[in-house]
């Protein structure tokens, strides 16, 4: 048996009944296989992929609350510390009711890649809470963040870890935990990403992942002779990832057709109005049926499906597996011939296989939607600098990062004589800065 399968055999071993936690591990070690069979001595004496499968630390606690009503409610919290050894963890906090100890650390263990990809200094790690936000006041989502905080504040840190957005974790609740922070421990500093404009959150944080994504989707497409311009575009979800990716889509000339929830999604064969759709979600914290409840010729149909829509591109940017082999099959069948992940693992292990070996421009999401860290590692940068940098320099710095992580999946691909093949050479791009600085640190 080789190292990576014998690897992968320990993962599911040791770690029963995390399946989103096995399919980011295999889908890795998958494509580190040439890698790590080019130096197979020098890494199975340092235990290296045993040590890369197997989080630093995970921190499970309880995050009581009270309802409008004083009814007590008790929701599980979490921090996965998966890997610092290229610098503090950093990565998103997830509420949604999903949230597990295997959801969060298939993404704790890929944002350990997605960071090392973005060539700032930073570890990975996630966390969040099976709480549920939807359909809750805000004096309960501050409850509520206040007791998540009053655990996780002995775990994080400027220097330590540094958590974020993520699903369910917004402006509004980073701003609720930061204030909580800084009440318990009396510092002010960058413990949280995405913080509000006046306490020392970064311009152009919001729009990150989303403008990210499009600049890594015009970055790929121009590699390949092709341009956004003039193309159909689906993007699915109808949050912060999604609303930017279209946003910015948009204004290099596509067509966004199509946005959805968890309970449907919208067709606008006119392009969908952002302004319209962005005071539904961000104001509103409407559905996106109330879309076409507004606007004339705008079909809502309820349930999965938007993946059957005609078009050019798909940017999947809700949520792990909500793109199936037979989605990839239907989108190619349609003329797609770009998939770019906003979201994190949104296609199944089937539906990435198919897209790689039939052709499909396929960017992972792990260096697609890196421009959200990415600027995260900025606001880092700021707070550290005690200035504020410009919108435009923000943006022209996320999409230089962006320029740079195609460069190196694509070259990394290359190399190991997969060539135009970004899952691989995102994974080994991402896994080489990391594997180097553990065999640097010692058995630790
Ligand atoms: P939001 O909470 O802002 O939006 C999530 C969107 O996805 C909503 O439209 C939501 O619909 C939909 N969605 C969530 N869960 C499900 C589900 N189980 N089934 C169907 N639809 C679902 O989150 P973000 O936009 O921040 O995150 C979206 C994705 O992007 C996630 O995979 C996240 O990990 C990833 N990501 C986010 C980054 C960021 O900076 N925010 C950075 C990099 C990746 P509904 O309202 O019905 O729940
Ligand atoms: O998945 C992700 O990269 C995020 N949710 C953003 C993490 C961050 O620290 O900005």
């Amino acid at each position: 048996m080789s190292y990576v399968e014998e690897i992968y055999e320990r993962v599911t071993l040791q770690n029963p009944g995390e399946p989103e936690f096995h399919q980011a591990a295999k889908e890795v070690l998958d494509s580190l296989k040439l890698v790590i069979d080019a130096n197979e001595e020098k890494y199975r004496s340092a235990g290296l992929l045993e040590r890369f499968v197997e989080p630093e630390r995970i921190i499970s606690f309880r995050v009581p609350w009270m309802d409008d009503q004083g009814k007590v409610h008790v929701n599980k919290g979490y921090r996965v510390q998966f890997n610092s050894s290229i610098g503090p963890y950093k990565g998103g906090l997830r509420f949604h009711p999903s949230v597990n100890q295997s959801v969060l650390k298939f993404l704790g263990f890929e944002q350990v890649l997605k960071n090392s990809l973005t060539g700032l200094p930073m570890g990975g790690g996630k966390g969040g809470s099976n709480f549920d936000p939807k359909g809750k006041s805000d004096a309960e989502v501050m409850r509520f963040c206040q007791s998540f905080m009053t655990e996780l504040y002995r775990h994080v840190g400027a220097n330590v870890d540094v958590p974020a957005g993520d699903i369910g974790v917004g402006g509004r609740e980073v701003g609720y935990l930061f204030g909580q922070y800084k009440r318990i421990t009396g510092l002010y500093e960058g413990v949280l990403t995405g913080k509000g404009l006046t306490f020392g959150g970064s311009l152009a944080r919001t729009e990150a992942t989303g403008y990210g994504l499009v600049y890594m989707l015009e970055e790929m497409l121009k590699h390949h002779g092709k341009e956004l311009e003039g193309k159909t575009v689906l993007v699915s979800g109808s949050g912060n990832v999604a609303i930017y990716a279209a946003q910015k889509a948009q204004s290099l000339g596509a067509k966004v057709v199509a946005m959805s929830d968890s309970n449907g999604y919208v067709y606008d064969k006119d392009g969908i109005k952002l302004d319209i759709m962005k005071e539904i979600k961000e104001v509103r914290r409407g559905r996106v049926k109330d879309y076409a409840d507004q606007v004339p010729g705008a079909v809502y149909t309820e349930g999965k499906g938007i993946w059957t829509i005609p078009c050019d591109i798909a940017l999947p940017c809700a949520t792990q597996n909500e793109l199936n082999l037979e989605d990839a099959k239907t989108l190619k069948s349609n003329g797609c011939f770009a998939v770019a992940e906003g979201a994190n693992m949104p296609s199944t292990r089937e539906a990435t296989d198919f897209f790689v070996e039939n052709g499909i421009l396929f960017m992972p999401g792990k260096a697609a939607n890196a421009g959200g860290v990415a600027v995260s590692g900025l606001e880092q940068s700021q707070n550290s600098l005690r200035l504020s940098w410009t919108f435009e320099e923000v943006d022209g710095r996320l999409k230089g990062i962006m320029a740079d992580i195609y460069a190196k999946a694509a070259d990394a691909a290359e190399r190991y004589g997969v060539k135009g093949n970004y899952v691989a050479g995102a994974n080994i791009a991402g896994f080489e800065k990391v594997a180097t600085a553990m065999m640097s640190q010692g058995i630790v």
